[in-house]
């Protein structure tokens, strides 16, 4: 079953370049609503360079478009993978890139936590760790990507093992750089909740702001974080 889900997975990752992906047991992780479904993919898509370089000083409308087609991209490629997957018996539920506010519940205008976490999926994929600022940084292309996951009740055996624990160590880049001040250089791992170091209503306030300055919409975008990463620039070469 295994090989049949690998191949079927890497048959939709065109070019290949341009993901990365991981197989995750989630078992014990996930709400109740999810009961059965303790395995997951984790697809991250890399996010255009040249796009996110001129993200330093804040968002650009080129960023906020390629990050909705990326969104878009990603959607359309789990439905395919699932498909597939669904033909040969396989059970999958998809999970969005993102949601959209009218998706939302009032637990999430509370918290601002959605269901499932994608960031959480990619760790126990191996694929990479949380940063400073609360990003996924992959290994390939730091937090320069976008992630998306399907759940599974199939097992999952992963390629590498669960990453528990920050590999920043004394890097300050994106805390020094956000406009928010949203975090408080504390390392992440498994036992640290999102709010002992970064505060994402900080994060979200800010994100609206440069919605309405730079792009004069009602959308909460920023990315300075993303660009400012030296693993996304691969200037940091320690990486394991
Ligand atoms: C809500 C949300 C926001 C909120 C809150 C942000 C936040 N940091 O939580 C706001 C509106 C502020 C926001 C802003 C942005 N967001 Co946003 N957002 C989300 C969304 C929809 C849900 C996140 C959520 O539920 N958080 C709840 C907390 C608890 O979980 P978490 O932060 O995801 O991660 C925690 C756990 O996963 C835990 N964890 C990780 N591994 C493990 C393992 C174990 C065993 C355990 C117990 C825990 C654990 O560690 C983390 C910290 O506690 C996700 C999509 C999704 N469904 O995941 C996108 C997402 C997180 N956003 C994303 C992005 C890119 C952004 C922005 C850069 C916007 C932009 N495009 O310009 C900004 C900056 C974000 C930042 N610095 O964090 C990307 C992140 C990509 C990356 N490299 O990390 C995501 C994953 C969307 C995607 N499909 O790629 N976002």
């Amino acid at each position: 079953m295994m090989n049949i889900i690998l191949e079927i997975v890497q048959r939709h990752l065109i070019p290949e370049e341009n993901y990365i992906y991981g197989f995750a047991d989630l078992t014990g992780l996930l709400q109740n609503k999810f009961t059965g479904f303790n395995y997951g993919i984790s697809i991250g898509r890399k996010l255009d360079y040249k796009i996110v370089d001129k993200v330093i000083n804040g968002p650009t409308p080129e960023y906020y478009s390629h990050y909705r087609q990326i969104n878009e991209e990603l959607a359309l490629l789990t439905g395919k993978i699932s498909e597939d997957l669904n033909k040969n018996d396989i059970e999958t539920l998809n999970i969005e890139p993102t949601v959209s506010t009218s998706e939302l519940d009032s637990i999430y205008f509370k918290t601002l936590r959605t269901d499932l976490s994608h960031k959480m999926v990619a760790t126990r994929a191996g694929l990479g760790w949380i940063g400073k600022s609360d990003l996924f940084i992959s290994k390939e292309f730091g937090p320069r990507l976008r992630l998306v996951s399907i759940l599974l009740k199939t097992p999952l055996k992963s390629k590498s093992k669960p990453i528990e624990i920050s590999r920043c160590g004394n890097c300050n880049i994106c805390v020094v750089v956000c406009p928010a001040k949203a975090a408080n250089r504390k390392l992440w791992d498994i036992t640290v909740d999102r709010e002992e170091f970064f505060d994402p209503w900080k994060c979200r306030d800010q994100c609206a702001g440069f919605g309405r300055s730079r792009l004069g919409i009602d959308a909460r975008i920023c990315g300075i974080c993303v660009a400012a990463c030296p693993v996304g620039q691969k200037k940091q070469v320690t990486v394991i």
